[in-house]
């Protein structure tokens, strides 16, 4: 499988030397910011990594190949070109089959991760239970459930109905644990009003509990959300009447599948005047911040 795999110099390097390193996922970059913002933002993220002395693996599909820490100018393709596919991980031998560029999704994202010799990931909300009739189920929840990987996120996207992704998490053993905070983050908002598993409050307390779950053989993610910054977070109550307008719009029209989400995560920031782009942009900073931190201690520990 491996051959199929293709790692930077630097990973390969930095991984076979036990460095600290964070995988990064490239559906945000290419489908759920906007340009130019959304290169900005994958190339921030990056440096945030860098600061903080850990390298960062943002991963993709390019030209059929599965890559593991990409170059400057691949980060550019993925955030400007318009055939970049959102990539889930039933998608990924299609797109190794016939070639081309895409970008992955959590689900992807840590499933390559994962394979790679990668522990630590970040990104800004994970997907989750849809609303509405219709069961779409984001395949982030099953990735999530079946490979071991501290998984550094504002919780579930707001647009989900969390309550049900909560329950989901429960079900499937994924431990959720409130990075300084006793309530699980509601993405764009500090608090969901559903509860975490535990509390962690530093990198240390959440590399202990991950060294219990490798040693118990628990195979599912250690879920580490952590709050929005207070000076960008959108509160609920302004959330909920921009959400009900955005999820009538998507009914309307007939928006399926892989769509949803980065169509109500445009149509939000349009109705908000960016209020939501502006936390996501903030969230996913400081997320990128804390897997580092967490990559950092777990390198000097092994
Ligand atoms: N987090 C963000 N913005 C995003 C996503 C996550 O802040 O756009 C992406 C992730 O790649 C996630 C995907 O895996 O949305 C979920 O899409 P779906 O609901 O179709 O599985
Ligand atoms: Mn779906």
């Amino acid at each position: 499988m491996k051959r199929l795999f293709s790692l930077s110099p630097e990973i390969k390097s930095a991984l076979a030397a036990n460095r600290p390193v964070i995988a990064l996922e490239s559906t945000v970059i290419a489908h759920g910011l906007p340009r130019p913002q959304n290169l900005e933002t994958a190339q921030r993220l990056e440096q945030i990594a860098r600061e903080q002395g850990v390298i960062p693996a943002t991963i993709a599909v390019l030209d059929g190949k599965i890559c593991v820490g990409l170059d400057e100018h691949q980060v550019e393709g993925i955030a400007n070109s318009d055939d970049v596919r959102k990539l889930s991980t039933r998608d990924l031998a299609v797109a190794v089959t016939r070639g081309g560029n895409g970008a992955t999704t959590v689900a992807a994202t840590i499933w390559i991760a994962q394979r790679a010799g990668i522990q630590v990931f970040a990104t800004g909300g994970i997907g989750g239970v849809h609303r509405g009739s219709l069961p779409d189920v984001s395949a982030d929840l099953p990735e999530l459930a079946c490979t071991p990987m501290i998984v550094v996120c504002s919780g579930a996207k707001i647009v989900l109905d969390l309550l049900a992704t909560r329950e989901w998490l429960e079900t499937h053993s994924i431990t959720v644990a409130g990075y300084g905070c006793d309530d699980m983050p509601a993405f764009y908002s500090q608090r969901s009003g559903l509860p975490v598993d535990v509390r962690c409050d530093s990198p240390g307390d959440v590399l202990r509990l991950f060294k219990t779950q490798r040693e118990l053989g628990i195979e599912s993610a250690l879920l580490v959300t952590v709050p929005v910054p207070a000076e960008a977070e959108v509160s609920l109550d302004v959330l909920s009447a921009i959400l009900d307008e955005s999820l009538a719009e998507a009914e309307k029209a007939h928006i399926r599948g892989r769509d949803v989400t980065p169509f109500l995560l445009a149509s939000m920031s349009e109705r908000s005047e960016d209020a939501t782009l502006r936390a996501n942009i903030a969230l996913l900073e400081n997320n990128a911040r804390v897997a580092a931190q967490i990559a950092q201690e777990l390198a000097g520990q092994s």
